[in-house]
């Protein structure tokens, strides 16, 4: 599966894309299983009855790093998750997104909202819209957005509907932002790099729309898109996505993210290097087969650093 072409250019347009049905079924619900159980250490539906019996005392009021039941920044070290990265055609979508096939990660973790509890929005719609480049990387915008923007990308591991806090984002905005960065910037609406004070403000912009989807679609965005989060209407329900940020190699030295490589990550990304493939060992920096880092010298030395590692595709 690849991007048609109107789905290619919708991106470049737009400045995102969604794309149904890019998973399956069985895949996405074993995911979301694996979601719920890093995020509550329980399902949903058994977080929500405690919820409604112990009050909001009980639940956490974030998702981030170590939740309740395990770890929600990749690795995650439960393979129905992080096996997402090692879909074939979601990285070639990927790489035609960014349009290179040379790509480098920089992040990945698992983005949950809980409807109950939720405050991960601004308070007005107008608020809280912002780019996520910066996330990754410290240069700002260019008007070259394939180059130096980088492309983020959320799978969809349940139906999002439009009371199940869609983000919002705004067509088109990864292009037209740099030239109304400069007025905004001098008028005091841009505030730490990368947060618009109030979208009224900014006229050229058209009107946000909610990203809604089904289970299984991905959702790929240019870092440049403006966009915001939304309350949940339907305070009953959770959000969880698997997301993964990825920049092109050739821009890789200033847009990425190097937590995989810090002490005390380093004990989720080796086993997760020992059992990847060899092309998501690339995206995580390591030479492409072929390269001529593998001889028979290294390609053994790697065998002892890594017991596990099918090291057959290279030698
Ligand atoms: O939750 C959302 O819909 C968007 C969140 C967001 O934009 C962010 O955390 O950067
Ligand atoms: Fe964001």
């Amino acid at each position: 599966m690849a991007l048609t072409d109107e789905q290619l250019v919708a991106f470049h347009r737009d400045g995102f894309v969604i794309v149904p049905d890019a998973y399956d079924s069985a895949i996405v619900a074993a995911a979301l299983d694996a979601v719920e159980r890093a995020a509550y250490g329980m399902p949903f539906t058994d977080y929500l009855q405690k919820f409604d019996a112990e009050g909001p005392g009980s639940v956490t009021d974030g998702f981030h790093g170590e939740s309740e039941g395990g770890r929600t920044q990749f690795p995650t070290g439960d393979d129905a998750l992080d096996a997402l990265i090692e879909d074939d055609d979601y990285l070639d979508m990927f790489s035609q997104c960014l349009g290179s096939e040379d790509m480098n990660y920089s992040n990945a973790h698992l983005f949950i909202r809980f409807g109950p509890t939720d405050k991960r929005h601004a308070e007005h719609l107008w608020q809280g819209y912002h780019i996520d480049h910066n996330t990754n990387c410290f240069l700002p915008p260019s008007a070259n957005t394939y180059q130096y923007g980088y492309v983020n990308s959320a799978v969809y591991l349940h139906d999002v509907l439009p009371d199940g806090a869609p983000m919002h984002v705004i067509p088109g905005s990864h292009r037209t932002l740099i030239d109304v960065l400069p007025e905004l910037i001098r008028s005091g609406d841009w505030s730490g790099n990368s947060a618009l004070t109030d979208l009224r403000k900014v006229t050229e912009f058209q009107d946000p729309v909610p990203a809604t989807a089904s289970a299984g679609s991905v959702l790929f965005y240019n870092s440049y898109l403006v966009h915001a989060a939304v309350p949940f209407k339907n305070k009953r329900a959770q959000r969880c996505f698997w997301t993964l940020s990825m920049a092109r190699r050739d821009n890789s030295t200033w847009s990425k993210l190097a937590n995989p490589w810090q002490y005390g990550e380093r004990e989720f990304l080796t086993p997760f290097l020992e059992e990847t493939t060899p092309r998501v060992r690339t995206l995580l920096g390591w030479p492409p087969l072929g390269d001529a880092y593998y001889t028979e010298q290294t390609v053994d030395l790697l065998a002892s650093w890594f017991p596990g590692m099918d090291l057959e595709p290279y030698r």
